[in-house]
């Protein structure tokens, strides 16, 4: 390939700048990776650490922009900015791929990449050097053995807490909430093990001892898949889910041959708990949490969301529990505003939140996302009859400037929309009250670390509740003020010492 001058450009636009990152937003590195050498370094922006400086672009270069639904309305702004000055446009990722004409219509793109960008980015590069650039790429689902190794030595010093490394793509599961296995597809593709390995000592080298595993659902197969096999006979599929298996237990087997101070978030359904040798290998791995889609403490609430493989009540105590008694920490992830919640619906999950021991909580609300069966349903049941904030119809919700949108959409059978954002902020301030959190912070090993603890807590609060469920902008502002006094000192509580000579650990034969 001949060399070409431009520059390309990946941003990950957001609307609001904390200076400091939690987690290294994955595909700006991947993508860096995918990009040909003969393409020049691309310049990397990532938006939750600074806005990005319109003025560096010249005519000629090309900006990459990754958008989901959340950080779209941004995206499209700076697709309009950058388009004026002359730039090439290219829009990728979740929300591109779902609208594909909404990228060129309202953020100025000359092209959009729908699905993985691995494979199909230089090829786009390359049409954009010579003038030949399509309207629309399909990357599709490409095999995990040509997952792209993300350049992590792109990353700016000292800005992020966590890395973030992905070990599978996809899940089998078919939550009406989620649209991963629409997008990504319900069949797992796992990468290959030396590549993941290669990567996270990559990082820790930089002095990353966080790591989180950016992967759909880290379980991919359960027992009763493995049973259901058997069942039928069905050797082909049993030989299939048991290499799956197989290929977790040595992932988790190398993992557990890095540094002891390594340590690793993932996310992972809640079937998990019913195999003890998974969450003993997860301990001894360094897996220390995992964020767990409970969704809802009623098995009506399970059905609400189609996943009614989770526990409800008491057995959902105890299944959470097994995490924490096997080593792993659990992040619980609730979901309120579904049809069969009521008032009390709050304090019954917060209580049992409190019960199961889970370390970390988050409250959503229910927000249809594109993609999804819950937003499919919505729509059609809005039918031509749809409330709009100024000329933007709600079923566009992404569209409507931040401060203007709503917080709940669908109409709830029994609850007032504020009703149910007062009540899941008094959840996220019960959970995150002082007292609660010193108690949680029991489970750490000295003084220094429930300290730090605490201020993480804090920031998690901060980060995530306030702006997405207050109404009032004072609120959101005070709590994004708070967000960023933190995150410094927080960030410092991750760092490690640089280990640039360490080697990644012998295979066994
Ligand atoms: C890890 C993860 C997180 C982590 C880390 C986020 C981070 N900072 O990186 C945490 C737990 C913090 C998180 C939080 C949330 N997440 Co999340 N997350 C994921 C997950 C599982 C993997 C993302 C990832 O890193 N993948 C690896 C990279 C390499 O893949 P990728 O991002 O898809 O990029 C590829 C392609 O999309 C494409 N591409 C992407 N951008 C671009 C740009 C260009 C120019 C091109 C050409 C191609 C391209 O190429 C890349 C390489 O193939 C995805 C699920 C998924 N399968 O995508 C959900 C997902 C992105 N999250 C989702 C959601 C809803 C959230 C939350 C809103 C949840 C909540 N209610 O709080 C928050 C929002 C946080 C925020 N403001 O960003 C949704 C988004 C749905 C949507 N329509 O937008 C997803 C799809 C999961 C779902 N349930 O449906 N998330
Ligand atoms: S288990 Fe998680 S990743 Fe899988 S479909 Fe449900 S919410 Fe999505």
């Amino acid at each position: 390939m001949v060399t070409i001058h431009m520059t390309v450009h990946l941003v990950n636009p957001s609307h609001l700048s904390f200076g400091v990152g939690v987690i290294t937003p994955r595909w700006l590195f991947v993508l860096a990776g995918a990009t040909p050498n003969s393409c020049g370094v691309p310049v990397i922006t990532d938006e939750t650490l600074e806005p990005f400086a319109v003025e560096q672009l010249k005519s000629g270069d090309v900006i990459g922009i990754g958008i989901h639904t959340g950080n779209a309305l941004r995206g499209y702004e700076i697709g309009r900015l950058a388009r004026e000055r002359g730039a090439t446009v290219v829009f990728g990722g979740i929300h591109a791929t779902l609208y594909p004409d909404e990228s060129h219509e309202l953020g100025a793109a000359h092209a959009v990449v729908k699905g993985d960008g691995d494979v199909v980015w230089p090829r786009v590069l390359n049409d954009a050097a010579q003038g030949t650039l399509q309207r629309v790429y399909d990357g599709g689902r490409v095999d995990a053995e040509r997952f792209v190794p993300a350049r992590w030595e792109l990353l700016p010093q000292g800005r992020y807490m966590w890395g973030s490394v992905q070990t599978v793509r996809g899940c089998p599961k078919h939550c009406s909430f989620c649209s991963v296995w629409r997008t990504d597809g319900q069949k797992p593709r796992q990468r290959r093990v030396d590549s993941v390995v290669d990567e996270i000592i990559d990082l820790r080298r930089r002095g990353f001892r966080f790591v989180a595993l950016a992967d759909d659902n880290f379980y991919p197969v359960t027992k009763t898949d493995l049973a259901m096999a058997e069942r039928q006979k069905n050797m082909p599929r049993l030989e299939e889910l048991r290499a799956l298996r197989a290929e977790r237990f040595e992932l988790m087997e190398r993992l557990a041959q890095l540094p002891r101070d390594m340590v690793f978030f993932t996310q992972i359904t809640m079937e998990a708990a019913e195999d003890g040798a998974f969450l003993d290998a997860m301990r001894r791995a360094n897996i220390k949490g995992a964020l767990v889609g409970v969704e809802a403490v009623t098995p009506e609430g399970l059905k609400d969301v189609y996943k009614s493989f989770n526990y409800a009540g008491e057995a959902l105590v105890n299944q959470l529990k097994t995490f924490r008694e096997h080593g792993v920490h659990v992040l619980g992830s609730f979901i309120f505003g579904l049809p069969s919640d009521r008032p009390s619906t709050f304090g019954a999950t917060a209580e049992i939140a409190e019960r199961a021991g889970v370390t970390f909580a988050q409250f959503v609300m229910l927000t249809p996302y594109p993609g999804t069966v819950d937003f499919a349903a919505w729509e059609k049941s809005l039918g031509a009859d749809v409330t709009r904030v100024g000329d933007i119809p709600i079923t566009r919700h992404w569209l409507i400037p931040q401060a203007q949108r709503p917080k709940v959409y669908a109409s709830h059978p029994v609850m007032s929309p504020d009703e149910i954002r007062s009540r899941t902020q008094a959840v996220w301030d019960r959970f995150y009250s002082l007292p609660q959190i010193w108690r949680r912070s029991s489970c750490t090993p000295s003084l220094r670390a429930r300290l730090a603890f605490v201020l993480i807590s804090k920031l998690y609060r901060q980060m995530y509740a306030n702006t997405g469920i207050a109404t009032d902008s004072a609120r959101v502002s005070r709590a994004n003020r708070w967000a960023r006094l933190i995150a410094k000192p927080c960030r410092r509580l991750f760092v490690a010492r640089p280990i640039p000579t360490l080697v990644a650990p012998v295979r066994d034969a």
